[in-house]
C-alpha cells in the first residue's frame, strides 16, 4: 500500500553521483516501499540532452513508485514544491584555480540555489549539500533563506562514517553491521575526525578489539581522511556509487527511517561541543520528535581533542574566507 509521495529535487542529476542516485530513489531505497516519488532533475543547459537520456532509462525501469520525472535547467521549476533538495552539482577545482576562486564560483551557485529554494520549495523542505566544499556551500546556501528554517540545511558526512566503519570491519574481520558508534566530526575534507572513542565491534570497545593503537592513529585515520583521493587514484574517477548510497542513507536517517540510530551529519551548530554557533559542522545526530538533533554526551581525550580542533579551525578559516568574499 502506498501512502504518500515526496518531491525530490536533485542538482547535477546527469553527473556521476546523480546517475548512481536517481535510480535508487526511484526504486524506493530512500523513502521506503510505500512512498511515491516525483524526481525533479536539474542540470546546466549543456547537460540537458544527457539528462534526457537519464529520464529515458528511468522510464525503462518500470519503477512502480516513480510518479513523474522533470528535467530542467530552470531552478524555479526544479525546486518547485520540493520536500528535499539534494545539491549535488558543483564546479570542481581545476588546475591553476585558487581556492578563493573555487569558493567564489560555488558561492554564487549556492547563494542563488538557496534563494530559489526559499522562494519555491515547500516551507518544510530539507536540503542536503553534497557538492564540495559541502560544509561551506551549505553555510552559504542557508544565508539566502527567510521562509525556510536554515537549520534544515545539511552537508553530507555519512559517506565518511561508512568509510570508517568499512576500515574497522575489514581490520577486525567482521561485517559492517558488527561495527557501531563511529562518528565523524567537522569538515568533509582531509581534516575530518573519524572518532572511534565510543565505537564498538560486536558490542566490545573497538580499541580493545583492534588492539593496535598505532594503526588506529595512523593508517585508519589516513585511510578515512584520504579515501576520496585513493578512489580517484584507483578508478581515475571520484567516488560515485558509494556517495549516492550515503545520500540515500542520510535522507532516510533524517526522515526517521533509521529510528533513533546515531549518524554523522554536518548541520548548523547551536554551540554544541564548543563549536561556533552557525558553523556547518559534522556531529553525531539522530532523528527525534520529527527533526534532526545533535546527540550530546560524547567525550574526547587529548588525542581526539587535537583532531577536533584541527577540523574546527579549518571550517572557521573557510567561513572567514567566504565572509571576506561577501558571500555570508
Ligand atoms: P560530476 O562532475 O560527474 O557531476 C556534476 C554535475 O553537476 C555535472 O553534470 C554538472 O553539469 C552539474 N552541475 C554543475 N553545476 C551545476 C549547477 N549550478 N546546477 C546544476 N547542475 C550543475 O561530479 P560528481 O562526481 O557527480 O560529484 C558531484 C559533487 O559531489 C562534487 O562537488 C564532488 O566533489 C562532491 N562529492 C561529495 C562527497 C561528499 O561526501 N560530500 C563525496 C563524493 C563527491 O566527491
Amino acid at each position: 500500500m502506498t501512502t504518500s509521495s515526496v518531491r525530490v529535487a536533485i542538482t547535477g542529476a546527469a553527473g556521476h553521483i546523480g546517475y548512481a542516485l536517481v535510480f535508487q530513489i526511484a526504486k524506493g531505497n530512500m523513502f521506503g516501499p510505500h512512498t511515491k516519488v516525483h524526481l525533479q532533475l536539474i542540470e546546466l543547459e549543456p547537460q540537458l540532452p544527457a539528462l534526457a537520456g537519464v529520464k529515458m532509462e528511468l522510464e525503462d525501469c518500470g519503477f512502480p513508485l516513480l510518479e513523474s520525472v522533470t528535467c530542467t535547467a530552470d531552478l524555479s521549476v526544479g525546486f518547485a514544491e520540493a520536500d528535499w533538495a539534494l545539491l549535488v552539482g558543483a564546479v570542481p577545482r581545476k588546475q591553476g584555480m585558487e581556492r578563493s576562486d573555487l569558493l567564489k564560483i560555488n558561492g554564487g551557485i549556492f547563494t542563488e540555489q538557496g534563494r530559489v529554494i526559499d522562494a519555491v520549495a515547500k516551507p518544510t523542505v530539507q536540503v542536503l549539500v553534497v557538492g564540495n566544499p559541502c560544509n561551506t556551500n551549505a553555510l552559504i546556501a542557508q544565508q539566502s533563506v527567510q521562509r525556510v528554517d536554515p537549520q534544515r540545511f545539511y552537508a553530507m558526512t555519512l559517506l565518511d562514517q561508512h568509510r570508517a566503519v568499512g576500515q574497522l570491519a575489514t581490520k577486525a574481520g567482521v561485517t559492517a553491521a558488527d561495527v557501531e558508534g563511529c562518528v565523524i566530526w567537522g569538515n568533509h575534507s582531509a581534516t575530518q575526525f573519524p572518532d572511534i572513542a565510543a565505537a564498538t565491534i560486536k558490542l566490545q570497545p573497538a580499541r580493545a578489539v583492534i588492539q593496535d593503537d598505532a594503526w588506529l592513529e595512523t593508517t585508519f585515520l589516513q585511510n578515512v581522511q584520504q579515501r576520496g583521493a585513493h578512489i580517484i587514484q584507483a578508478r581515475g574517477l571520484s567516488s560515485a556509487a558509494s556517495a549516492a548510497n550515503a545520500v540515500v542513507d542520510t535522507v532516510a536517517a533524517c526522515s526517521g527511517l533509521w529510528g533513533d540510530r546515531v549518524f554523522s551529519l554536518a548541520c548548523t551548530s547551536d554551540g554544541a561541543y564548543g563549536v561556533d554557533a552557525g558553523l556547518v559542522f559534522s556531529f553525531p545526530c539522530r532523528y527525534e520528535d520529527g527533526k534532526v538533533v545533535i546527540v550530546p554526551g560524547y567525550t574526547q581525550d587529548d588525542y581526539g581533542q587535537g583532531l577536533f580542533m584541527k577540523t574546527l579551525e579549518e571550517l572557521r578559516a573557510e567561513r572567514d574566507a567566504v565572509s571576506a568574499l561577501g558571500l555570508i
